[in-house]
């Protein structure tokens, strides 16, 4: 991006994108002229957001779109697939190399696609596999209908163990409104009541009492490393296959701040990630597999997943090729230091994290010393220019919807270029909004959850002191719409 070629062409290519745009629908280019003007003048502290190199951005918006690809690399169900074929290898074989996987699957559509397509080949390899091979049958249309109810049934009735959702785990781990608390019998393992912490004798425990046929391990909300090493010592010990969602310290492990036992890949059976949180690539899925569940994995398309998005594969190669340069292992390492800088920022001032600190890239704060909930504090956030998500805590009394927390995350900031004054400076004016918010309450006077009172000028004061930190280290520096 310092390349002031490489800024002209970018500036160039998206005043006239905008500008063919606008011939056709000019306020879908104005929201996209918005969105930019927005994303450059906020915060931008979403756990999971992160911002796209031009390259990347500008790979996803081309003709491969247009082009219908069900299949895999060289078995295709549509002809004319040579160029996908070429995008969607090249984008495995980054894959591969960066994580050091046996083998990569680039269609996924998003991190839950990636999981069901997990969960689609564990089934397939462990159950239905197996089940075929007793029965003498090549596959499921040779089986009459009874012995496919049987099947169905056996299918049907497999146990899956994930962390549960107020513990940091996500949707798909087996949450029960969520499909996968639905295909599978499932149980969740939590943390512990008073360190926040994964307490892995009592995941073994679990797993020896449920006897589960998947693990999942991984989370999108607990802010600590896991060792995955032991979490593979747990399955292994009761015959589950080990599964790692790694979609949102990816970055961490590309960028090889986790290694050894922090690093997913050599120890899960299937690692599932996105390619859009902290790897800083386009919105989508990406599952590493070993070679003895590659080839129900790379069955995804069409059995799990709808035709591949060939010009988000091609993105997703671009963004692997980055994140495979040097210069992305320091990223990830300004990554996870941001994050201390930012918890000792909130401790310093008395705020209250969950599990006390950070070890990765995500800081949860608890924001009921504040006397609101997550909602009220994000919505308060927002209006000074500060973007967060609201999250529950562990045994949050306020539920999923309104929840006591606010997950806070570095990597998008970092990418701007901010290090350890700023991240503090971030924690000052968070906890300053925070400070100046109450509780609203109902059209009935009664308490709410949901509204609040912002105490005047505190959001501009908010705004005013960002917009320095903004101003510094810019969006996108050399792109210029014109
Ligand atoms: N939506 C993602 C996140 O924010 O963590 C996970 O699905």
């Amino acid at each position: 991006m310092a390349d002031q070629n490489l800024d002209a062409l970018t500036s160039s290519a998206y005043q006239q994108a905008l500008e063919v745009i606008a011939s056709v629908e000019p306020r879908i280019a104005e929201a996209t002229r918005q969105e930019l003007t927005d994303q450059r003048g906020s915060l931008k502290l979403i756990a999971s957001e992160n911002y796209a190199s031009p390259a990347v951005l500008l790979t996803m918006g081309t003709w491969f779109s247009d082009k219908y690809a069900e299949g895999t690399i060289g078995h295709r169900f549509y002809a004319g697939c040579q160029n996908v074929d070429t995008v969607e290898a090249l984008a495995a074989e980054h894959a591969r190399e960066l994580f050091g996987a046996p083998y990569a699957y680039a269609q996924p559509h998003s991190g839950i696609d990636a999981n069901l397509v997990a969960f689609w080949s564990i089934l397939a390899h462990r159950v239905e596999g197996p089940w075929l091979q007793n029965h003498d049958a090549k596959n499921v249309n040779d089986l009459t209908d009874e012995d496919w109810e049987s099947l169905r049934h056996e299918l049907g009735n497999q146990r899956l163990l994930g962390m549960s959702l107020d513990s940091g785990g996500h949707l798909t781990h087996g949450f029960r409104p969520n499909i996968s608390g639905k295909m599978f019998h499932q149980q969740q393992y939590g943390t512990d009541p008073e360190t926040g912490l994964l307490d892995y004798d009592v995941v073994a425990e679990k797993a020896r009492e449920f006897k589960p046929l998947v693990i999942v391990a991984g989370y999108s909300a607990y802010p600590r490393r896991v060792n995955f090493a032991t979490m593979r010592e747990i399955a292994d010990e009761v015959g589950a296959t080990l599964m790692v969602d790694m979609a949102h310290f990816a970055g961490l492990v590309a960028g090889k701040v986790f290694t050894g036992d922090e690093d997913p890949v050599p120890h899960a059976h299937i690692t599932t990630t996105t390619t859009h949180k902290s790897l800083r690539g386009p919105r989508g899925g990406l599952v590493l597999a070993t070679e003895e569940y590659a080839p129900s994995v790379d069955r995804g398309c069409p059995m799990v997943l709808g035709g591949p998005l060939s010009h988000i594969m091609a993105a997703k190669a671009v963004a692997l090729a980055e994140a495979r340069q040097e210069s992305f292992r320091g990223y990830a390492q300004d990554v996870a230091d941001n994050a201390k800088s930012l918890a000792e920022g909130f401790l310093n001032r008395g705020a209250e994290l969950v599990t006390g600190g950070t070890d990765n890239h995500i800081v949860l704060l608890d924001v009921s010393s504040f006397g609101l909930t997550g909602r009220q504090a994000e919505s308060a956030l927002l209006d000074a220019g500060v973007v967060t998500n609201r999250n529950s805590v562990p045994a949050d009394p306020n539920g999923a919807w309104y929840t006591s927390g606010i997950r806070l995350g570095t990597p998008a900031l970092t990418t701007r270029g901010f290090g350890h004054d700023e991240f503090d400076t971030v924690a000052e004016l968070i906890v300053h909004v925070l400070d100046n918010t109450q509780p609203g309450t109902t059209k009935d006077g009664k308490p709410s959850k949901a509204s609040y009172v912002l105490a005047d000028g505190i959001a501009d004061k908010v705004k005013d002191a960002s917009a320095e930190m903004l101003h510094k280290h810019p969006l996108y520096p050399g792109l210029d719409l014109g």
